[in-house]
């Protein structure tokens, strides 16, 4: 992590934790919204990613989803988290290392965005984060408001009717989404770095709790609000699709796959049909990347299994 602009190599993914083990994760600081000239604004956002990670991939579903492609440029790191975080290299579907031609700075590791917007800055220099090649700053670092920049301020580009967060659902979604964060999308960390048996009690309850609901829901419900297709689908989804290839195993959230989950499987079949879901799921940055979290494997072996019937969905795109 950074502080105050210097890098310090003992990168350790326990982000923080309190007296009793939990797991804190850091909360963002770059949160503009774009309040004009979004007409103007293709090619003024480019968006640095990384496939393994949720948050990131968040934004890439809403990005494809909403027809926005052609309009934000991608830069996609490698899954594995170097000694200096998040760097640009060789892996299938990764991007070269970046240079901006605007002000002719070579970007070989997301840290170098974090110190060009702030020299002082203090914290993890995460993905996702959207770049303004305009100022040459960080626009955004929270995936969750990036969503709504794009679905929000940008739709004069849009190039899909697709509202992901109608106002008619709005109290719904906000609802929604805060009950998964914390015991599902956040729950599953929760579990993987507890650093105490009981903090891994809570969390591990708190996933399975939410899943059995959840099978509950889709028996009633084809969308996670409403029935129609919102940013809290983009949400679960991306927890969902990295269960049974990371969480379960590593994070020891083994109670049950998902695939144990009857119309939970249906659900992520259905999303996995749209093309803005399978393109942006790689299955070989989730495994490589996850599992070379050396705190949790130290030997770095990636499993090979397990094989799921939904990757016929993704062949088209890997
Ligand atoms: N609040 C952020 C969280 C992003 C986040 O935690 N990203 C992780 C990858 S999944 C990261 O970049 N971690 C690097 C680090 O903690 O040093 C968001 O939702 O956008």
């Amino acid at each position: 992590m950074l502080v105050k602009g210097q890098w310090h190599g003992k990168w350790h993914p326990v982000q923080q934790k309190d007296d009793a083990g939990r797991f804190i994760r850091q909360s963002s600081t770059f949160t503009q919204r774009l309040e004009q000239g979004a007409a103007e604004a293709s090619g003024r956002f480019q968006l640095y990613v990384a496939y393994i990670c949720p948050w990131a991939t968040r934004t890439l579903i809403a990005r494809t989803l909403l027809g926005l492609d052609a309009h934000i440029d991608i830069k996609v790191v490698d899954p594995v988290l170097s000694d200096f975080g998040w760097k640009f290299g060789q892996f299938p579907g990764g991007s070269a290392v970046d240079t901006m031609a605007e002000n002719t700075m070579a970007v070989e590791y997301i840290h170098q965005l974090y110190t060009q917007s702030d020299r002082e800055y203090t914290g993890r220099a995460t993905v996702p984060v959207l770049w303004d090649t305009e100022n040459n700053v960080i626009f955004n670092n929270e995936s969750s408001q990036i969503l709504r920049i794009f679905d929000e301020d940008l739709r004069p580009l849009h190039q899909s009717k697709l509202d992901l967060y109608p106002e008619a659902l709005r109290s719904e979604i906000d609802a929604f989404n805060e009950r998964i964060y914390h015991t599902f999308n956040n729950g599953v960390y929760r579990a993987g770095f507890a650093s105490s048996q009981a903090a891994y009690q809570e969390a591990f309850n708190d996933v399975f709790t939410t899943l059995e609901k959840l099978e509950h829901h889709f028996t009633e419900q084809p969308y996670a609000v409403g029935r129609q297709l919102t940013e809290s689908d983009i949400r679960l989804f991306v927890t969902l699709v990295r269960f049974d290839i990371a969480y379960y195993g590593l994070f020891k959230t083994n109670l049950k796959p998902i695939q144990a989950y009857p119309r939970l499987s249906e659900y992520l079949e259905r999303l996995l049909q749209m093309e803005a879901f399978a393109k942006n799921t790689r299955v070989d940055h989730i495994k490589a990347g996850y599992y070379s979290v050396k705190a949790l494997n130290p030997g770095g072996i990636v499993p090979v299994g397990p094989d799921l019937p939904w990757f016929r969905y993704l062949e088209a795109y890997q």
